[in-house]
């Protein structure tokens, strides 16, 4: 039958008009089913190579943060690489992070396997390393509760951070007007925090136990991202690879002291409120039943590997953390007398100098608090996360990801979008207040990451971080010493993204100078 002859008899039956309702309707159909059939246009992917992967156009030299931002500008927001074999799905921007990280978490909840974190975690007996299954989300809310216990309500985390700020104080003002690396003094006093909250253990300055601690942590920091190379490609692996050496090393002395330390809290365990996090953990453990058959797939629950690991981690992650965040904030604060006059400010006119400032004053600090935020903006810690991998085949911004695909969400270049911050490189607290002065947090500001990866040590760290620089500020002044540049911003990436060593002058406020040379004659 010839279209002239169909359309002939069409018409003869059907009216010009119903017909061209018919054919709107079927070709809405058709649109509407193969809209949702074709896949989506991939995702733009660097090309590769056999074995090497995306590698030989990963080059320049650049750290990964700034080298990812470089390329979605070429490849647009949403690029895949391969790192070795491993396809590796790049996030640079706020509106697909948030599909990874929050609407689609679950399927993105994973983690990969790698050469490094396996020996520093027992093969993920940990929380940030360890991979997405029932046992780790009980073994997080575990984590969580007894995190929780030091938290806002308890006050116990800020007498610890009090009582290490003092300490902290004097030690910074007993180096004087003259220009010093600030660093050593303020890692000494987090990692003195992180030792009261986790064994309830007090160093003074120079104790062998806090140096050896210092000492693995500092060696499990220099060795993990060096060793790294293995981590994309595992065959390495046999070969002799120095770091691998070191980082095991390190990792012997960490867990010998922590097993002792976990041992001793065992035979001294009472029915008496936990005394720091070891005793909630193993609480905890009891309750939940150790060795609960439902939980793992291996059929083990929580057990002392775990406790172990999460000190271990609760440790790594609170001292470098924090001490970064903290570096940087004075480094910036070098740069800008006048944000740290503010602060002061602030400071006085909220607390005075006659008391401690204390968790509860924070609402009366909004600058402060903005000072904090921008720092964790403009330089995170973890500029692309922790990797994270698709548990199950899912999608990002509608394109189709398969199950195992590697997932970085780079952070920075979030935190440095040109359409969601006006000036990004520059220090500026006051974006993080409205026009009427109240604080404000954009969708686009994730320092912690989000959904179910989420830091489990967020509040906590937000906590002391506030109690670190309210206390600091409230009692010195912190300026570059003379005739010294001030601080590069460039920053170093290892494990966190570190500021460069700088040098600091500080000099005591009003008030503080003479009570802080009689506690310094202790
Ligand atoms: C730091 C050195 C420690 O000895 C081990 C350790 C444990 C947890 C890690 C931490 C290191 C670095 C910062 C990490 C943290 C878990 C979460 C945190 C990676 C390696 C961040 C920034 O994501």
């Amino acid at each position: 039958m010839s279209t002239g002859l169909l359309s002939s008899l069409c018409a003869s039956i059907f009216p010009p008009s119903f017909l061209l309702i018919l054919f709107i309707t079927a070709a809405m159909v058709f649109f509407l089913i193969t809209k949702q059939a074709a896949p989506r246009s991939p995702i733009p992917s660097l090309p590769r190579l056999p074995v090497l992967g995306s590698l030989p156009w990963l080059g320049g030299g650049l750290p990964p943060h700034l080298l990812f931002s470089q390329l979605a500008r070429r490849y647009g927001p949403v690029f895949s690489v391969y790192l070795g074999r491993h396809h590796t799905v790049v996030v640079n921007d706020h509106r697909h992070a948030r599909d990874v990280l929050m609407h689609r978490g679950r399927d993105f909840a994973g983690r990969p396997s790698m050469v490094t974190t396996d020996l520093l975690t027992r093969g993920g007996k940990d929380i940030a390393f360890s991979d997405y299954s029932p046992l780790w989300k009980c073994h997080r809310r575990l984590v969580h509760d007894s995190f929780s216990l030091f938290g806002e309500g308890g006050g116990r985390l800020q007498d610890i951070v009090l009582a290490a700020v003092d300490g902290l104080c004097v030690e910074l003002c007993s180096r004087g007007g003259g220009g010093f690396d600030p660093s050593p003094a303020v890692t000494r006093a987090v990692t003195n925090v992180i030792c009261t909250l986790v064994f309830s253990a007090t160093y003074r300055h120079g104790d062998a136990e806090l140096q050896e601690v210092i000492g693995y942590n500092d060696g499990i920091v220099e060795t993990i991202t060096r060793g790294g190379l293995v981590d994309v490609y595992p065959w390495m692996k046999v070969f002799p690879n120095r770091y691998l050496r070191k980082l095991k090393a390190c990792v012997d002395v960490r867990d010998r002291l922590l097993s002792r330390k976990l041992e001793e809290h065992k035979a001294s365990l009472s029915d008496a409120d936990p005394r720091d996090l070891l005793d909630a953990l193993l609480k905890g453990q009891m309750k939940s039943g150790r060795g609960h058959k439902s939980l793992g797939s291996t059929g083990e629950g929580i057990t002392d590997d775990h406790i172990l690991m999460t000190a271990a981690e609760a440790f790594g992650a609170g001292v470098e953390t924090t001490s970064t965040t903290l570096l940087w904030i004075l480094a910036y604060l070098l740069h800008h007398p006048e944000i740290q006059e503010r602060v002061q400010a602030e400071l006085d006119e909220q607390v005075g100098g006659e008391r401690p400032v204390g968790v509860s004053d924070r609402g009366r600090l909004p600058y402060l608090d903005c000072v904090i935020n921008e720092g964790l903006r403009i330089r995170p810690v973890s500029p692309v996360l922790i990797p994270h991998v698709a548990v199950s085949d899912s999608s990002i911004g509608g394109c189709a990801v398969r199950r195992g695909t590697r997932v970085l969400v780079n952070m920075w270049s979030i935190h440095h979008d040109p359409r969601h911050w006006d000036k990004p490189d520059l220090f500026s607290p006051d974006r993080f207040l409205d026009d009427h002065g109240e604080r404000v947090i954009p969708a686009y500001f994730l320092p912690f990451g989000a959904g179910p990866r989420v830091c489990v040590g967020e509040s906590l760290a937000r906590m002391e971080l506030f109690l670190f620089v309210a206390s600091l500020l409230q009692r010195i002044s912190f300026k570059l010493p003379a005739g010294e540049p001030p601080p590069n911003l460039q920053g170093r990436v290892g494990v966190v993204l570190q500021p460069l060593p700088y040098q600091v002058a500080v000099s005591p406020r009003a008030g503080w100078g003479d009570r802080m040379k009689c506690e310094g004659t202790h």
